[in-house]
């Protein structure tokens, strides 16, 4: 008979990228479920971004991504593959929501976080984050991601208006959602003060320790990043 791993005998091991926003959500996930993990940190520079991979990620993961989650011999990767498992493996607390319903919505939007609100964060990182390769900033790609991500905001106050959070419940929807908002905001993308169902949604899952740990612990590593003598510029 094959066992499902317990949290005493099988510790998780989670690949993992110090600023990776994937790999956030996952350790929110974790954080959330009360999962104790081992973090694995992958090599990631300002100038040599993830190069080179570590040899595990290459082993486990044909794309060499984090985040990568091994338990016993359960390998997942991609994050929203990996918030499936865990839901599945370790259900209590729940992370998606009881109704089939409210299920596809949390599904639509965790997917939106990672394809709709994602895509213009990766422009930001890109374009002003990693000092621009040729020493200039591309003004039109940055803008065209604060285009993007207004109309996301717009969308996302009227999903959250008359709600606690996006789904019946907190979810993977909000973990996800949260996480590329406040990436978002410390690129200079932050969505506009007179969204009052959203700013209230991000003071409410701001309040949350297992959010509140993950914002410290980036916020910490971007500290030591601008305290580096390197001499290269990072957006607040
Ligand atoms: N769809 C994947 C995306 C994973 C991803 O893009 N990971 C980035 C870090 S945030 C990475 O490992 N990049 C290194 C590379 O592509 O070489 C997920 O949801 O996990």
């Amino acid at each position: 008979m094959l066992l499902a791993p317990t949290r005493e005998d099988a510790p998780v091991k989670l690949y993992s990228g110090p600023l990776s926003l994937f790999t956030a959500k996952v350790r929110i996930a974790l954080h959330e479920k009360g999962l104790p993990y081992e973090k694995i940190s992958v090599p990631w520079s300002l100038e040599h971004r993830y190069e080179p991979h570590h040899p595990d990620v290459v082993a486990l993961n044909p794309k060499a991504q984090v985040p990568v989650l091994v338990d016993g011999d359960v390998v997942v990767y991609d994050s929203t593959q990996i918030f499936e498992y865990l839901e599945e493996q370790y259900p209590d607390p729940p992370l998606y929501p009881h109704s089939v319903v409210e299920r596809v919505r949390c599904r639509r939007l965790e997917a939106a976080a990672d394809e709709i609100l994602f895509p213009p964060i990766w422009s930001l990182i890109d374009a002003g984050f990693y000092p621009a390769r040729a020493g200039i900033r591309d003004h039109e790609r940055i803008g065209a991601a604060h285009a993007a991500l207004a109309k996301e905001y717009a969308l996302l106050e009227k999903e959250l208006t008359g709600r606690v959070w996006l789904c019946e419940r907190f979810s993977v929807a909000d973990v996800a959602t949260l996480v590329m908002v406040r990436a978002a905001s410390g690129l200079g993308g932050a969505p506009r003060s007179e969204y009052s169902a959203l700013h209230e949604w991000l003071e409410r899952s701001l309040a949350r320790p297992a959010i509140r740990r993950e914002m410290d612990e980036m916020n910490a590593f971007l500290a030591t990043l601008r305290a580096a003598p390197a001499g290269r510029e990072i957006p607040a």
